[in-house]
């Protein structure tokens, strides 16, 4: 029994030994695995100090290297008077911005790395601190105060409201998918009212409202022009859309707005840079001086190529990037012949269609009146110059008499008062006014209306003053077509008056 007894303690620690050699065993191999997971966190702490840096430099590296082709710096300076206080607010709100982020990401990887885990660290628990509470609230409400009121000083340059009576061109830019409809003032100055009941598509598809004399002279351009601008001159652009949200965005303008349906909107600028004067700027860096087509050496460079962008800043669906617009700065003076060379949309569209408005048909527009008098001019000084007998007749096309009868209508008025000013200027000139009718109704009865309608002009002209002695007035009736009595066009062709240069 006590044998027994002693083997088996003989076997217990056998076993006791052998666990315990397990133990340490184990012990051994945990020790080795926690030094190799302190290892491998010190390693970890260290690359992220190495990535901080490399981004940091990185960050500061690509902002240098990509500088040239942001706005506000390098080539890039602003055309707009206001611009440079945009960009100098931009830079301001980097500087704090900046400082920010460049702390920040300091903290964040260096903290990482001081209390990576080491063993035996506590960490240390506080759930309050009134003093960082407000370091933390209160420097950035210093620094959103300057900055919000910085920007709104920008912001009322951008949208200040003009006196109506001071000098400003306002143009007028409707946004649609996917194109800009721009609107000009004529010479008044003055855009016409609109109304999107009047709009009729292809037509008026603006809905301009031509009963308001402001709209007579309005110009329209079409998709493609390019929008010439006067430098030094304040802009007003009245932004509207016709179908879903746009933004009118010029970018070397500093200048961006939405255009949004129902809710007009605006802004206001100066160009001071012609397209000229910037792309002389331009041309004064090196990456502007390369051929504008890199296959083809020969091209021109590229300044020369730079023109300034309207771009449509929403995307407002598929075609947006066709809203790009060329947008050209020139001097007053070429501004001043651009416009002059484009026509009233009213007056070369819309006059004398079944578009114009019923109450417009009786009036004649000074443009109109200043056309007739031209043309009368150069008809009665080409008679006056030529030698040939045909040459030498000249028709009055817009005198009229009331239908059927011998008296003027209102709007004779002004193509014989051109006509006196014309005698008077070729003094000598003997003329013979010839009255004609088409070949409806009675034959005697068209030779007299046709020779009373003759004598009421001369009449009118001995009342200007003009000597009776240098006119004579003759009705010929419809003896002298010179065009078909069988149409209504031909017949009111036949209806006319004309002036017989006689000496
Ligand atoms: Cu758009």
């Amino acid at each position: 029994m006590t044998f027994l007894i002693a083997i088996l303690i003989l076997v217990l620690l056998v076993v006791i030994l052998l666990q315990i050699s397990k133990v340490s065993e184990l012990s051994r191999k945990i020790r080795g695995q926690e030094e190799s997971e302190r290892k491998a966190n010190d390693r970890t702490a260290l690359w992220l100090v190495v990535f901080m840096i490399a981004f940091l430099i990185f960050c500061v590296a690509s902002a240098l290297y990509y500088k040239n082709v942001m706005l506000g710096y390098g080539p890039h300076q602003s055309a707009s008077a206001h611009g440079g206080d945009i960009d100098s607010l931009f830079n301001t709100t980097l500087f704090f911005t900046g400082i920010v982020f460049v702390l920040t990401q300091i903290l964040l990887f260096w903290y990482s790395f001081k209390y990576r885990y080491k063993k035996g660290n506590i960490s240390t628990f506080f759930a309050h601190d009134t003093s960082l509470e407000l370091v933390w609230t209160g420097i950035p409400v210093v620094v959103m105060t300057f900055l919000v009121v910085q920007g709104l000083l920008v912001w009322n340059e951008v949208m200040p409201d003009l006196d109506p009576e001071s000098e400003f061109l306002e143009i007028e830019a409707t946004g649609y998918q996917f194109a800009w409809d721009l609107r000009y003032p004529g010479e008044d100055g003055a855009l016409g009212t609109k109304n999107f009941r009047k709009i009729v598509p292809g037509v008026n598809s603006l809905g301009i409202d031509w009963t308001d004399d402001k709209s007579v002279d309005d110009i329209v351009l079409s998709g493609s022009d390019e929008i010439v601008l006067p430098v030094d001159t304040t802009i007003r652009v009245r932004i509207t859309s016709k179908d879903v949200l746009h933004n009118f965005y010029l970018p070397h303008f500093r200048v961006k707005m939405d255009a949004i349906p129902g809710l007009p909107t605006y802004f206001i600028f100066n160009p001071i840079l012609t397209t000229e004067e910037y792309r002389k700027n331009l041309s004064e860096y090196a990456e502007w001086q390369v051929p504008s087509d890199p296959d083809d050496p020969e091209s021109k460079m590229r300044w020369e190529e730079f023109n300034y962008e309207l771009a449509c800043a929403e995307l407002c669906g598929k075609g947006h990037y066709s809203m790009k617009r060329i947008i050209k700065v020139v001097e007053r003076e070429e501004y001043e012949e651009w416009l002059a060379s484009k026509n009233s949309y009213y007056l070369s569209n819309i006059r004398g269609t079944a578009n114009d408005p019923e109450e417009n048909r009786n009036r004649l527009y000074p443009q109109e009146i200043e056309q007739r008098g031209k043309e009368l001019t150069s008809d009665i000084e080409k008679a006056v110059s030529s030698d040939d007998a045909a040459d030498k007749i000249v028709q009055l096309k817009h005198v009229f008499y009331t239908t059927g009868d011998a008296s003027l209508d209102d709007r004779s008025r002004y193509e014989l008062d051109n006509l006196t000013r014309l005698m008077n200027k070729y003094a000598d000139m003997r003329v013979e006014l010839a009255g004609h009718t088409d070949s409806i109704g009675d034959d005697n009865m068209n030779m007299d209306l046709s020779s009373r309608r003759a004598s009421t002009v001369l009449g009118y002209l001995v009342n200007k003053g003009i000597d009776a002695s240098r006119l004579s007035s003759n009705g010929y009736g419809e003896s002298q077509p010179i065009d078909s009595n069988e149409t209504a066009e031909g017949r009111k062709v036949n209806r006319r008056t004309e002036l017989r240069i006689l000496s």
